[in-house]
């Protein structure tokens, strides 16, 4: 049985989330409780020290990191289809993937963490902006003649680059303004399985 530790608006337990509905997998939801801090406590920190959402057990293996778990599911469960094996789309997975640990995190996430906690985060909303103006402008130069971010289908980039942006208009800042950004975010809500952050199936 698959067990994912994270709180429902954990924006990286999200991604998690949507990758185990597209692939059809049965799991429970350990609901860790952000606000009372329980992520920094045991038994959570057990399974990751760095006391950060999401981590994933399956029977005896226990893994962290949001793009761990969507590695391990990808390869584990969903063949070839959201991660491929071969060098070159692996790499091109990998790429989008550090963008989304690196610039989309900077940025959208950050947007999304300023309303959520906007005490324990000091940055200027300006600051956030300007970083999602940067992810975002080069995200739509790359979008505008391809459908998806890595590969010549979806795979875990897009869900791993999707969860963040999609908080974005409740966060203040326009995404619409990025037509081929937009139209992507529609594509990846039209993958067969996709669900909203409340676990919702979008359409
Ligand atoms: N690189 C990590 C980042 C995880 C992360 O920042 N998780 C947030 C929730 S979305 C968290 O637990 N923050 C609490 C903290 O950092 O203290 C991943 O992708 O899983």
């Amino acid at each position: 049985m698959i067990r994912l530790h994270s709180s429902m608006a954990s924006v990286n337990g999200y991604k998690v989330r949507i990758l185990l509905s597209i692939l059809g997998l049965e799991y429970e939801l350990v609901d860790i409780d952000m606000a009372g801090m329980e992520h920094k406590k045991e038994p959570f920190l057990s399974l990751n020290p760095f006391g950060q959402m999401p981590a994933m057990q399956d029977g005896d293996y226990q893994i962290a990191d949001s793009h761990a778990c969507l590695t391990y599911l990808a390869r584990k469960y969903g063949g070839d289809d959201w991660l491929p094996s071969d060098a070159e789309g692996q790499a091109k997975v990998a790429e989008w993937m550090s963008k989304s640990a690196n610039e989309v995190h900077q940025g959208p996430w950050m947007a999304r963490a300023k309303v959520r906690r906007p005490d324990a985060i000091t940055l200027s909303d300006e600051e956030i902006h300007a970083r999602c103006d940067h992810i975002l402008g080069l995200m739509d130069a790359h979008l505008k003649d391809r459908d998806w971010l890595a590969l010549d289908r979806a795979s875990i980039a897009d869900i791993s680059c999707f969860a963040p942006i999609s908080f974005l208009p409740d966060s203040g800042y326009a995404t619409d303004k990025w037509a081929n950004v937009t139209a992507w975010l529609e594509r990846v809500k039209s993958i067969p399985g996709a669900i909203d952050a409340d676990g919702k199936a979008y359409g």
